[in-house]
């Protein structure tokens, strides 16, 4: 097998290490930046804002490595954590919280600590914070939505999403509904499952039982987007911004941005608003992928290293 040397020296060097402990392998330094990407001095992502949701802290599901990775490269002026951060249904099962995600929620408070506006809006699997909307925890305001004006003075709402759940299930009635009851609807399902929570019983995720009635989840995603911009329609805002059914997206329906911020569990990404209004999708496991390694110098006895 024909080797470059220097990668069979890499592969020797590294088998070594792991052997022995005397030569830690140190990681790459991480470098996802770009080109056109505004850095602070420190060499942080700098952004406007930054909304991430669903990333289900307290499950193994959590991509915990990159989320920390993440939030150790931005330095947002206001971060929304759009719902489903700590999923709390699922550690009232079983407790695991491994360190790393402490490490989460420590790098979220000191953002929060260093000046970054920290907003969290509870979603369905962590909705017991609900009952402290209103409130600040560690610099952390809980709000049960909120209205984010972009820089080029577009007006967003921003919710975690899950109330639309009833809707995408009875909207063959919605034709038959006028707007009181449509409105009255989205709540129901707020309503249905905090009764729940009152009675001890768990949550009764209407959204996975419609993924199981509805074969093509794809005509749910694209209906429950239809939903939520109708919604944001009726409160007179230019765009809205979710989360919920971990699906990443930017589309128009008529005037309305509909924005979704994806997830943490499986497509790790966020949405990011740059300084002049500019909002894009941001995949951090993409970006992950395309990092540029440092040049690594590997020091060979008796020869002379090309010039990089
Ligand atoms: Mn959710």
């Amino acid at each position: 097998m024909a080797t470059l040397p220097f990668v069979a020296l890499a592969e020797y060097r590294d088998a070594e290490a792991r052997d022995a402990n005397d030569f830690p392998v140190r990681p790459l330094p991480p470098r996802h930046w770009q080109d056109d990407d505004d850095l602070t001095p420190r060499g942080k992502l700098k952004f406007r804002t930054v909304w991430i949701s669903d990333t289900h802290l307290g499950t193994s599901g959590c991509n915990a490595e990159l989320l920390h990775d993440f939030l150790h490269s931005i330095k947002p002026e206001t971060l929304y954590l759009v719902g489903d951060i700590i999923d709390g249904w699922r550690l009232k099962r079983g407790w695991y919280w491994p360190p790393r995600h402490n490490d989460i929620i420590r790098r979220v408070l000191k953002l929060a600590n260093k000046g970054t506006r920290v907003v969290y809006i509870p979603g369905n699997h962590d909705e017991a914070l609900r009952d402290y909307t209103g409130l600040a925890f560690g610099g952390v305001e809980v709000l049960a939505e909120a209205i984010h004006t972009t820089a080029d003075g577009r007006r967003l709402l921003v919710l975690h999403g899950d109330e639309f759940d009833g809707v995408v299930l009875y909207a063959r009635w919605l034709a038959f509904l006028g707007d009181v009851g449509y409105s009255a609807l989205l709540r129901l399902n707020v309503h249905f499952n905090a009764v729940r929570r009152r009675l001890g019983l768990p949550y009764w995720s209407l959204s996975a039982y419609i993924k199981h009635r509805v074969k093509n989840a794809v005509s749910f995603i694209s209906r429950f987007e239809e939903v939520v911009a109708h919604a944001a329609r009726e409160r007179g805002v230019d765009g809205v911004v979710c989360g919920h059914i971990h699906s990443a997206e930017i589309r128009e329906f008529d005037g309305i941005t509909y924005m979704n911020d994806g997830d943490w569990v499986e497509s790790c990404t966020a949405l990011v608003e740059h300084a002049d209004g500019r909002i894009e999708i941001l995949d951090w496991a993409e970006r992950t992928r395309m990092r540029r390694p440092e040049p690594v110098e590997i020091p060979v006895a008796g020869a002379e290293l090309a010039p990089a």
